[in-house]
């Protein structure tokens, strides 16, 4: 019966789930997860990042997903699961996070020795310690040298599916160049998260696919390759640098034998890696379009699969290459969980109360509005964290409904770009357990809202994606829709309707809501008036 493992490194924990596929039989046969903090707590992270003075900084430490990697396979050969049965594995990671290596990681990789943890035998190969992820927010600068040397934002943006983003691993290379030259120049490969752990899995350099390439503002989109005045732009001799773009279904080696002898696995294929986003895109049964997700998670996600690579000309969105070879859209709020349970704690609540709490107050919140920049935002751009509310704080649970509402109010004005109309939402993310949240969510929208099974769409999408290609190699009619079928579905009963009359309502917000998000911007005027015409509104 064959197995097939995926893997998701995510900012705070890695996760591993097994399915098996055997025609008509499919189910999950595992999935666990090992958080970074708790479990490897001598690297000192709090929520899988190192602590910085600075909260523009996000940096991790790579070692950690090394051992993490290393304490995951030795688990999973432990579990119970007959691991000699995986026919194919795959993983992703978190998007845009950035892996320096010297000239040594080659032989190191070639000659894993299995009597010895992974850990010890990979510190030297690093050229720089500590690897920039999605959160670090420092390279303004660099985004407006690299737009002004390609011509413009919309040029990027047309090009690399997005405009220069702070987190993007181009600006980062660029901030390493300036900041640490010899260090740059001690530096032979640059991965992603994803083909980093892909290349401890092969023992050698991974390549990157689209899907994950396109996080870089490097790739040309259509092109699926380096785009050169991209590269030019960015770093001195970076192009031999960069890993070659494969597709998205490549099978670039199999476990190296530190795994099979050390645990016990076969020569199992391993598929090319992918960031955590287009993973979850399978994972989340999205493989037509029609249909989008959102994910509520650390960061909290809008995306959705498309035919055509059509940018975002506001710059907010971006477009990047999904699992099945079409394109993705998303937008990425980085005040996703965190802000949520900011407000739970605040306000001493348990997760039982944050949604009496939104089950016991008005929607449209008596006019309460907030922008829940607990943290520097994405989208927008929001450089210092500063939460503002228009309007008296009112009691918790007001905060509360404030904070879900100026989510969900934020994705549903920032993702017309992608869809223009919405009539089918897949919510996933750990929050998506939360029906009150959901509820808001499809009232938002004006859409149905169906709950993915609770557990992580990411590492699912991996786990089909590695059946995909194992199972396209013996037949090459096998549809994508056939491989998800039955595991990338929405839970039965799990759907939420949305109501006319709050949707109305919240159409009328969504303008509102942008008048004070360009006020706290410093784009706009006193948002005030409309505030007080939209309450009035509301209650006659
Ligand atoms: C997407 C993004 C985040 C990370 C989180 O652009 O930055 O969703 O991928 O893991």
């Amino acid at each position: 019966m064959p197995l097939y493992l995926g893997l998701d490194s995510s900012t705070q924990s890695l996760t591993a789930v097994v399915i098996e596929i055997d025609h008509d039989r499919r189910r999950a046969v595992l999935e666990t997860t090992l958080g970074f903090d708790e479990e490897l707590p001598h690297y000192g992270t709090r929520h899988g990042v190192l602590l910085d003075p600075d909260p523009a900084v996000g940096v991790s430490p790579p070692l950690m997903w090394v051992e993490a990697l290393d304490l995951m396979m030795g688990r999973l050969a432990r579990s119970g699961v007959d691991v000699r049965e995986i026919a194919g594995v795959s993983g992703s990671a978190q998007q845009h996070g950035s892996v320096y290596l010297n000239a040594s990681a080659e032989a190191a990789l070639a000659s894993l020795d299995a009597g010895t943890p992974l850990v010890d035998q990979l510190r030297g190969m690093f050229s720089r310690e500590t690897s920039p992820i999605w959160m670090d927010s420092t390279t303004k600068e660099e985004c407006a040298e690299i737009t002004a040397a390609v011509g413009s934002e919309l040029q990027l943006a047309r090009r690399t599916g997005s405009r220069a983003f702070e987190r993007f691993t181009g600006p980062q290379i660029r901030r390493f160049f300036k900041l640490a030259p010899a260090a740059y120049d001690n530096t032979d490969r640059i991965h992603l998260v994803s083909s980093f752990l892909a290349s401890l899995l092969t023992g050698r350099h991974a390549p990157l696919e689209p899907g994950d390439a396109s996080g870089m503002n490097l790739m040309d989109l259509s092109a699926r390759d380096w785009w050169p005045p991209a590269v030019d732009a960015t770093a001195p001799e970076l192009l031999p640098r960069l890993p070659a773009i494969a597709a998205p279904w490549s099978h670039i080696g199999t476990l190296a034998p530190y795994w099979q002898v050390r645990y016990g696995y076969p020569a199992t294929p391993v598929i090319a890696w992918t960031g955590d986003n287009p993973s979850s895109l399978v994972g989340a049964g999205l493989v037509v379009e029609g249909r989008i997700a959102i994910s509520l998670g650390t960061s909290d996600t809008v995306f959705g699969p498309m035919s055509e690579p059509r940018v975002d000309d506001s710059g907010t969105g971006h477009v990047f290459g999904a699992p099945t070879g079409a394109y993705m859209g998303l937008t990425c709020f980085q005040n996703g969980s965190l802000a949520r349970e900011r407000v739970r704690e605040d306000h001493g609540l348990t997760w039982s109360q944050f949604s009496q709490a939104l089950a016991s107050t008005p929607p449209g919140n008596a006019g309460r509005i907030m922008l829940p920049w607990f943290s520097p935002e994405i989208t927008p751009p929001v450089s210092a964290p500063c939460v503002h509310r228009y309007s008296a704080t009112g009691n918790g649970a007001s905060d509360v409904r404030a904070v879900v509402e100026g989510q969900m109010l934020s994705m549903a004005l920032h993702s017309q770009w992608m869809v223009s109309r919405v009539e089918t939402i897949h919510a996933t993310g750990g929050a998506a357990i939360n029906r009150e949240i959901l509820q808001v969510m499809a009232d938002v929208f004006g859409a149905r809202v169906f709950q993915l099974p609770v557990g992580n769409s990411a590492a699912l999408g991996a786990a089909l994606r590695a059946a995909h290609t194992h199972r396209h190699a013996r037949d090459r009619s096998v549809t994508w829709a056939e491989v998800v079928a039955g595991l990338a579905e929405p839970l039965v009963n799990s759907r939420v309707d949305p109501d006319p009359n709050r949707h109305a309502l919240y159409r009328d917000l969504v303008p509102v809501y942008a008048a004070c998000e360009a006020h706290a911007r410093g784009r706009g005027p006193d948002p005030r008036p409309l505030l007080e015409r939209f309450t009035r509104q509301t209650h006659h």
